[in-house]
């Protein structure tokens, strides 16, 4: 069961660190690595299923990875819900089935559907009013049952190059409309757009950062200018396909297996992992406990 301390960890000025993943081992590896929470990344579970992300994986499969990813956790998972797959009823059905699989929490974003990912070179950004977010993001609210659910509200104005202007009242309205975070989203390496708006920003809604177009932006320089998660979105999903293209190639080529010259992890990295180590021990707990019953 996952300890949902996201919020609180937040109020309390704490910067968080989220990590991306794209299946249960890549949440499992972030959380045996320290990170505060798990971005269930609508790019990388779509990456998993050779799948574009633009809106094709359904609600129901979204929840099914992501439900994965909680039951073997303890650290919070957040869906990215990409924009709600449909209107406000629709995000109120989400949150309730989001909530009840034990996921820490969603974001949204103002795109319409089907969107496209935000970093990918000419793909269609089209933004929904306002208003229908703000909406979107009321159904959010009023159907979370657990004060602690998180609900991060993200505008996309930047990445459809609409301005910094455009990118406040937007984050302003959601702010009203009860976000817990606020994501707004660039992708431009140079960082001076991004640091206008939190230049500008005068919400009291904690700030959440991507800085996968912006890698050098260091942690400290985020947080120096207010932003208090960042989320690590892509990586694992990046090195993973690295990794698996790497042995993939050289094991089509090799004449032994101890011609590979990459790194692998051990077998009992992955039998820890599985956790193999403990199905001994329950075995003999539930050994005592069936002597216990004196059966013969
Ligand atoms: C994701 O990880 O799927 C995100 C971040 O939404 S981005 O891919 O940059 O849109
Ligand atoms: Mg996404």
């Amino acid at each position: 069961m996952y300890n949902n301390n996201l919020m609180k960890k937040i109020q309390e000025k704490q910067f968080v660190k989220v990590c991306g993943a794209f299946d249960v081992m890549s949440a499992k590896l972030a959380e045996m690595n320290d990170f505060d929470a798990i971005w269930a990344s609508g790019f990388g579970i779509s990456s998993a299923r050779a799948l574009p992300d633009a809106g094709i994986i359904t609600m129901t499969e979204l929840l099914d990875a992501v439900t994965f990813m909680a039951e073997a956790c303890s650290i919070p998972v957040i869906a990215d819900c990409d924009t709600g797959y449909g209107g406000p009823n629709n995000v109120a059905h989400l949150v309730k089935k989001f909530e009840n699989a034990g996921i820490a929490g969603i974001c949204i974003e103002d795109k319409t559907f089907p969107k496209e990912n935000s970093l990918f070179k000419d793909g269609k950004q089209e933004m929904i009013s306002k208003k229908d977010f703000v909406a979107k993001l009321i159904a959010a609210k009023n159907a979370k049952k657990n004060p602690d659910f998180v609900i991060i509200g993200r505008t996309e104005a930047l990445i459809a190059d609409l301005g910094v202007e455009e990118a406040l009242d937007r984050a302003t309205a959601y702010e009203k409309a009860g976000a817990d975070i606020i994501f707004v989203h660039s992708r431009k390496k140079n960082p001076d757009e991004i640091f206008e708006f939190y230049e500008k920003w005068k919400g009291k809604t904690p700030l959440m950062a991507v800085p996968t177009a912006f890698p050098t932006v260091a942690l400290d320089e985020l947080k120096s200018r207010g932003v208090q998660m960042v989320v690590f979105a892509h990586q694992t999903t990046l090195a993973a396909f690295a990794a698996i293209s790497d042995v993939a190639k050289q094991m089509s080529k090799i004449k032994s297996l101890s011609d590979l010259s990459t790194k692998l992890a051990s077998m009992d990295d992955l039998f820890k992992l599985q956790g193999m180590h403990k199905i001994r021990d329950h075995e003999n707990f539930i050994e005592e406990e069936v002597k216990k019953l004196d059966l013969d």
